[in-house]
């Protein structure tokens, strides 16, 4: 069941060494829809007891670029404090892109979360041959630093995520990532 889409907001954070610059807060379209099928709790993701949430779908090629997040779990996941970016070490990689979902904004169990990646939204894209990982600000600095904790990541070479299909987890929410030949925002991955 696909259930209406709602408006939420990310908060930019300028960069990710740039201690002292003032986030900005712009709006992105995020909508959460329909249950994962089947119920049962895939593996919690690298950080384990935080969240079990899971990057369970990116499309690269797309008008936007999004990328999912499943909560395979039973449990309401809080993202307050998660952040994302295009590479996998924002922490050590100069002037890498980062940015956060809104305060406030969760993933109900078994429900997914999408997240529109555009330049004009968050000031970056996604490319063919990238990576995106999710964070969570362990330390409250309200930037990528190392004391952090990654929840999960993916990385992706040209000819994976092409242009009408997405790079995504199969099975959905708990599978490796593999090329799809259909994107399903805010659905279970096919
Ligand atoms: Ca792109
Ligand atoms: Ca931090
Ligand atoms: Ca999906």
């Amino acid at each position: 069941m696909i259930r209406p889409c709602l408006l939420a907001t990310v908060v930019l954070a300028a960069c990710s060494n740039a201690r002292d610059a003032a986030p900005d807060a712009k709006p992105i379209a995020i909508d959460s829809a329909s249950a994962i099928d089947g119920g049962g709790d895939a593996p919690a993701g690298p950080d384990g007891a935080t969240s079990g949430i899971v990057l369970n779908e990116v499309v690269a090629a797309g008008a936007p670029d999004w990328f999912e997040i499943a909560n395979p779990t039973a449990a309401d996941a809080d993202l307050t404090g998660v952040y994302f970016s295009d590479d996998l070490t924002p922490a050590v990689t100069a002037g890498a892109n980062v940015a956060f979902i809104a305060d406030g904004s969760h993933v109900s169990g078994h429900q997914y979360f999408v997240v529109d990646v555009d330049s004009a939204v968050v000031g970056f894209a996604l490319a063919k041959d990238e990576a995106l990982s999710l964070w969570r600000d362990t330390d409250g600095d309200r930037k990528a630093s190392a004391g952090d904790t990654l929840i999960d990541s993916v990385d992706w070479v040209d000819g994976d995520a092409p242009a009408a299909s997405s790079f995504a987890r199969l099975p959905d929410g708990a599978g490796a990532f593999a090329t799809t030949a259909t994107p399903t925002r805010g659905a279970a991955n096919q």
